[in-house]
């Protein structure tokens, strides 16, 4: 008999196993965050919207850059893929001005050591997109990095790569993505070397948990913008007068309805697929 996959990380809302010595499973939970706080109540499906548009957007960004992934599970919510060595940057493209960028902006007109032009409001649309990488930190959130911190990091010519990488990656997707009426504000890659020691796109890509995702028809730049997927969530927590510390609150059944709803229409647009034939088959739907 096989043993089980040993479990060797926690996400906030995934887990990680090492199925051998070269291959791992991302597993991807129904649990949502929210205000940085994991809330009591899941969102059934959510853990296989994310994996299917993940690997949609692996599927159709092979010949940008190869992937970590081998193969989707039967049961849509976890992922088999190759075991790398991991670089210790995460590699932010911003195409919009919002979180951490934003308030870098607000404080200093420059983000990661990227000078913006003066007068930017919230949200607005930047000239063009930005690479701007930050650091795992070992608590709280991630700490944005100038282009020299990360050369440190991962070397002048990995830096290059990855930057010239992500904004590839990014005009693909954003480009992609507004067409069906969801603008990507900004998003986050993490990369790997493999044993020959290529660049490959591991963890996730264009999801809505590791990007900011817009509707397009209510954008208006000048303010914070709605979340295509976690408004509801985040509008009812609102009228709770909740302080956003643990425990978070239960989410009432129409709260959880909209934003299954919400998550699945994210699916289907970006995808073009219809939700239940994923769950019926997500190999074959994602062919
Ligand atoms: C991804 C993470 C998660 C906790 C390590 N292909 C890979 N090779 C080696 N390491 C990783 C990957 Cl994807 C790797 N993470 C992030 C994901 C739970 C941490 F689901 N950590």
């Amino acid at each position: 008999m096989p043993e089980a996959p040993a479990h060797v990380g926690s996400g906030k809302v995934r887990e990680l196993y090492a199925l051998d010595g070269e291959r791992l499973l991302l597993v991807a939970s129904d649990r949502i965050s929210t205000f940085d706080v994991v809330l009591p109540t899941q969102i059934p499906d959510k853990g296989r919207v994310l994996t299917g548009l993940s690997a949609f957007w692996f599927a159709r960004t092979r010949e940008l850059c190869p992937n970590h992934l081998l193969a989707i599970g039967e049961d849509g919510r976890s992922l088999e893929c190759r075991r790398l060595e991991m670089l210790p940057l995460e590699c932010v493209v911003r195409g919009y001005l919002a979180g951490s960028g934003w308030k870098d902006y607000r404080r200093s007109g420059s983000t990661s050591g990227r000078d913006l032009p003066a007068g930017l409001v919230e949200s607005e649309r930047l000239p063009q997109p930005i690479f701007t990488p930050s650091t795992k930190a070992l608590e709280g959130h991630d700490e944005n990095i100038d282009a020299d911190r990360a050369v440190e990091l991962v070397g002048a010519e990995r830096f290059r790569e990855v930057e010239d990488t992500s904004l590839a990656l990014y005009l693909f997707a954003s480009a992609h993505a507004a067409a069906r009426g969801i603008l990507i504000a900004d998003t986050k890659f993490e990369f790997g070397l493999d044993d020959a020691g290529r660049l490959v796109l591991a963890d996730e890509a264009f999801t809505p948990d590791s990007s900011r995702f817009w509707p397009a028809d209510e954008y208006t730049p000048g303010g914070p913008q709605p979340s295509f997927d976690k408004q509801f969530v985040r509008d009812y927590c609102e009228t709770l007068g909740w302080d956003k510390t643990y425990p978070g609150p239960e989410l009432p059944a129409d709260v959880v309805a909209g934003t299954r709803a919400r998550y699945v229409e994210a699916f289907e647009r970006l995808t073009g697929i219809a939700f239940d034939a994923y769950l019926a088959d997500p190999q074959a739907a994602l062919q």
